[in-house]
């Protein structure tokens, strides 16, 4: 088919905004909040811009948005080397100590930033009471100050999270509103600006000098210009085929409004990125997505499958024999395995036993206590999962009564949960010189290997189990980083590499499509000129699905079977240049999207490059399948040359800091 090029002729020309800042943060979520706060700090008093764009508004954007039950990374009183240990056996042994160390020392700090902007910390007491957020806050201590947290697990406190987000972009939105001030900006928060490509400097191909977008609201596109740039878009969600369907069809247990942005656009301009093809499976209340932590943890509630047994002891030595020391611990992945075990041979529904966690607590606890409890029970899911909530509502579920489904969801591409995939980045520069990892280091903590272009959160890949916590003092790291990096180049002004019309043009492409072709056809979802959002990403999903280890497959996948799924996605992104909206929410689904296309083409690719099964319980190669440290405890690492648009693979080697 012919390539279609957009001249405006039948859709109208949007006003192009130009904003020239020195530091821009994309994405308004835990990271970039965390870095507008930590940035401002550093670049106001040198007169240094920082600008912020989101595409959503930012008090409740992100995978926070809903609120959290659990802040899911605090030290307290451990060690930072221990939290390495633990990340490095959840994820299969191959991580960036650099890296997980380097949040492990810092991320406290964020959580007792978040208590003093006044979020709820349950407490325990002297007494070994435990309180909730807003009794904690009048009888306890601030954790600063030595308050003991409750913990759920040992690296988990609880808290009343319902306005999370709100709280920690509230000081953000302050941080940016000083440095508007001081530097004399009309504006340097943009809420519903959707940004859909990241721009070269025109003299050096490897460094970023803008970013384009669009507004969702508003017929105009933005071009900024900046020295520096955090991108923290959050993971990927809705690549695969989501279990939910019909009425469901939307939910899902990350944020759905995160679509690979973070990854597909560096990735376009040949940043390298790092186990891409590490997902994330949760196992979730079944249908609501509700999370199990609190369950497991605070609850202390046991899954088990249709007949009453713990599948995870079941099958354990099983485990051990084909993973070996993987599995002396029963990590996320390999939970999954036992789960799923079970439900292929018919032993399903896996039910988490709700009932059996009360019975117990009724042994110990008075009426009172009980019904605080059975309160936390549903403020769990109130507070950051509300569609569970509304499903044990609407199915007559009493959980201190009755039993609930878990079910392995459809995965999800992510940094900073129980996942590891991501960008490369630079680690920090004291634990990189201590231990000698000059592969790990370029100068910038956190920078990728695209000069100017930092990244955290769900971006920054080989270091998970940040969670929000982690996420924000990530952010902060790359924030203070960032303004180091401007002051460093004081003399560098960023030259786009081509007319930032052209970018324009390219982006608005789909309405131009869709004016045009509308009327070749009476039902306009049909149409042989183009494809609209919501068949792209059907079949985006199915593709995933069937052929790069979907739910729906059991999470398996082989050579051959990834071979014809990157040859259909092939043939999808060559459709995406018709891609047709109606609208700018449509013209934003187009661009998401897209920017799942090009995770999930780096997903399928990782996991053919990586031939055996790092990740049993996430995904599994059928034709490897074995854990095999002799040929791949290492990093793979990949990049999209710019040159000639080739995948290129390359083995990093894996160095171990903390010992065992
Ligand atoms: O229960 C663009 N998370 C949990 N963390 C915890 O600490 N405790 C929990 O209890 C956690 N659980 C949980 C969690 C998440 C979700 C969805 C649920 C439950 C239901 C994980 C954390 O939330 C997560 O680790 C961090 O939020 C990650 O931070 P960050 O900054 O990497 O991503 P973000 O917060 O989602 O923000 C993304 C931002 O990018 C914007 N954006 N902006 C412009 N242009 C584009 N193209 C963009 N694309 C996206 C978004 O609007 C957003 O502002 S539990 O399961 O364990
Ligand atoms: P989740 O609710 O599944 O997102 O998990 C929240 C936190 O609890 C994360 O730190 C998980 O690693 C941890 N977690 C969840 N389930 C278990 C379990 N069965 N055993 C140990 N830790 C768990």
């Amino acid at each position: 088919m012919e390539k279609e090029t957009c001249t405006f002729s039948y859709c109208a020309e949007p006003e192009i905004v130009e904003v020239e800042t020195d530091i821009l943060l994309i994405g308004g979520g835990m990271a970039c909040c965390g870095a507008a706060f930590e940035a401002a700090r550093w670049a106001t008093p040198k007169g240094i811009k920082i600008v912020m764009v989101d595409k959503a508004a930012t008090d409740r954007s992100g995978s926070v948005a809903m609120g959290l039950s659990a802040i899911n990374t605090y030290m307290g009183e451990n060690d930072p080397a221990d939290y390495v240990r633990y990340v490095r056996a959840d994820l299969m042994g191959i991580i960036r100590e650099d890296l997980v160390y380097d949040l492990g020392r810092h991320v406290d700090d964020s959580v007792h930033l978040f208590e003093e902007w006044g979020l709820p910390i349950w407490k325990t007491l002297d007494d070994g009471k435990k309180v909730d957020g807003a009794e904690g806050r009048k009888v306890g201590k601030l954790l600063k100050d030595g308050g003991k947290p409750v913990r759920s697990g040992r690296w988990q406190i609880m808290i009343n999270g319902e306005s999370y987000k709100v709280i920690v972009a509230e000081a953000a939105k302050k941080a940016l509103e000083y440095n508007r001030q001081a530097t004399g900006m009309e504006q340097n928060l943009f809420e519903r600006v959707f940004i859909v490509k990241l721009i070269p400097d025109a003299n050096n191909p490897n460094r970023v000098a803008g970013a384009v977008g669009f507004s969702v609201r508003e017929h105009k596109a933005y071009v900024f210009k900046a020295k520096v740039m955090l991108l923290a878009a959050g993971g990927c969600v809705n690549v695969f085929r989501p279990r939910s369907t019909g009425e469901g069809m939307g939910r899902t247990w990350f944020a759905v409004w995160n679509a690979g942005s973070t990854y597909a656009m560096p990735a376009e301009l040949g940043a390298k990125m790092v186990l891409m093809e590490n997902r994330f499976v949760p196992a979730r209340f079944k249908d609501g997505y509700g999370p199990v932590g609190a369950w497991f943890l605070f609850f202390k509630a046991k899954a088990t499958n249709a007949i009453g047994e713990d599948y995870c002891a079941k099958y354990h030595d099983m485990l051990k024999e084909r993973y070996g020391k993987y599995a002396e611990i029963l990590g996320t992945c390999l939970r999954n395995t036992a789960m799923m075990e079970d439900m292929k041979i018919g032993l399903g529904p896996i039910w988490m036993r709700t009932d059996l966690a009360f019975e117990e607590a009724k042994k110990h606890m008075d009426a009172k206590e009980l019904k605080h409890l059975e309160a936390e029970a549903w403020e769990d899911f109130l507070d950051m999962t509300i569609a569970q909530a509304g499903l044990w509502a609407a199915n007559n579920i009493r959980p201190e009564e009755k039993y609930s489904e878990l079910m392995p969801s459809e995965p999800y591409l992510l940094g900073s949960h129980a996942g590891c995939a991501g960008l490369w980045t630079s680690g920090p520069e004291d634990i990189c010189k201590k231990h000698g990892l000059d592969e790990y280091f370029w100068g910038y903590n956190r920078m990728t290997t695209i000069d100017g272009l930092f990244t955290a959160g769900d971006g920054c890949g080989a270091s998970g189990h940040k969670f929000s916590s982690g996420s924000h003092a990530e952010g902060r790291i790359a924030g203070k980083e960032m303004v180091r990096y401007v002051l460093d180049h004081q003399d560098y002004t960023p030259t786009l590499a081509k007319d930032p019309k052209e970018y324009v043009a390219e982006i608005f492409l789909p309405f131009e499509i869709y004016e045009k072709y509308k009327n070749y056809t009476t039902d306009p979802n049909v149409n042989p000129h183009y494809i609209r959002p919501s068949m792209l990403q059907k079949r985006l999903q199915k593709i995933m699905d069937e052929y790069v280890a979907g739910a729906g497959y059991w999470y398996m996948t082989s050579k051959t079977m990834l071979e014809e799924g990157l040859r259909q996605l092939e043939m999808l992104k060559e459709d995406s240049l018709r891609m047709a909206a109606a609208d700018h929410h449509e013209l934003m689904r187009c661009w998401e999207n897209y920017h799942r296309i090009v995770a999930g083409e780096a997903h399928a690719r990782h996991i053919l490059f990586r031939e055996e099964t790092r990740y049993p319980g996430y995904y599994f190669r059928g034709d490897f399948p074995q854990i095999d440290d002799e040929n791949w405890k290492c990093f793979t690492v990949s990049r999209i040359n710019p040159e000639n648009g080739q995948w290129e693979f390359e083995k990093i080697p894996y160095k171990q800091i903390i010992p065992d």
